[in-house]
């Protein structure tokens, strides 16, 4: 009897001593110095894991593709940040700076001359969803040889990276409020597409209307809807979602 209360006692004195151990952890962390937004340890944890997926990606690593009948006929619509008012998809033009001071206006009939490309993937958003969808449009490395975009000489871009490649791209809606920073090699993934089209339609408004980004690579996040400006940096570009903690590579 008193061997089983010394037990008993001494499981919740183990017990206590580990609840305090966590609390104390996360308090821990919690004062740490804040890196990007969140405490430093919980940046570091994200770096490491952006450092493994940097490693085990390779751009002949494909997502996987469905046939359209798998595709839903309507896309759930999620994120309307720098898309609150129209604009006349007739006049527009998506703003490319080759480097500072050499800037390409390229309009969608000039962009719908380049080959057309379909990828039906599984979207996945952050919050939890995933839906697969079909969409149409220019791949971003035919755009980047046609238009001889993200190298640093102004030279074809090379298939493999390379010294002369810009390290990022970065993606804003026309009124700069919201924008994501890409690393290259994702970019220049063979899936990831300008895109004008969803199940061989005109994207709608909702939809980024007249052009937005789909990357299957990467988490919902990245997929910029209402494209406005393209650029190239070996720095990070500035990234929506990333300033409020989330992981910048948001790989899949
Ligand atoms: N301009 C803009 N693009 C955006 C967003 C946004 O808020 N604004 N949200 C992103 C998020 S979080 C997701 S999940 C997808 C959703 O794309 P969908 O509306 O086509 O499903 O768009 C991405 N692109
Ligand atoms: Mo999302």
């Amino acid at each position: 009897m008193k061997k089983d209360k010394l037990r008993t006692l001494l499981s919740f004195a183990v017990f206590a001593l580990f609840i305090y151990g966590c609390w104390s952890g996360i308090m821990w962390i919690a004062h740490q110095p804040k890196a990007d937004g969140i405490p430093a340890p919980l940046r570091s944890v994200l770096r490491t894991n952006e450092k493994i997926f940097k490693t085990v990606f390779s751009p002949q690593q494909q997502s996987k593709t469905f046939k359209p009948e798998q595709a839903q006929s309507r896309t759930r619509k999620n994120g309307l940040i720098g898309m609150e008012t129209n604009i006349d998809v007739t006049q527009y033009c998506v703003v490319v700076i080759r480097h500072k001071g050499d800037t390409l206006r390229i309009g969608m009939d000039e962009l719908k001359q380049l080959p057309k490309t379909e990828v039906i993937f599984d979207f996945k958003c952050i919050e939890g969803w995933s839906q697969v969808t079909r969409w149409g449009g220019v791949k971003f490395s035919d755009f980047a040889k046609h238009y001889r975009v993200g190298t640093k000489s102004g030279a074809l871009i090379s298939d493999q990276p390379g010294e002369d490649w810009y390290k990022y791209a970065g993606l804003e809606t026309p009124n700069g409020k919201y924008y994501v920073g890409i690393d290259m090699p994702s970019m220049m993934h063979p899936q990831t597409i300008l895109c004008y089209e969803v199940n061989g339609k005109p994207l709608s408004n909702l939809d980024g209307a007249p052009l937005r980004l789909i990357i299957p690579v990467k988490y919902g996040i990245k997929h910029l809807k209402r494209i406005g400006k393209i650029w190239f940096s070996d720095e990070p570009p500035r990234d929506y979602w990333a300033k409020y903690g989330y992981d910048y590579f948001a790989g899949l």
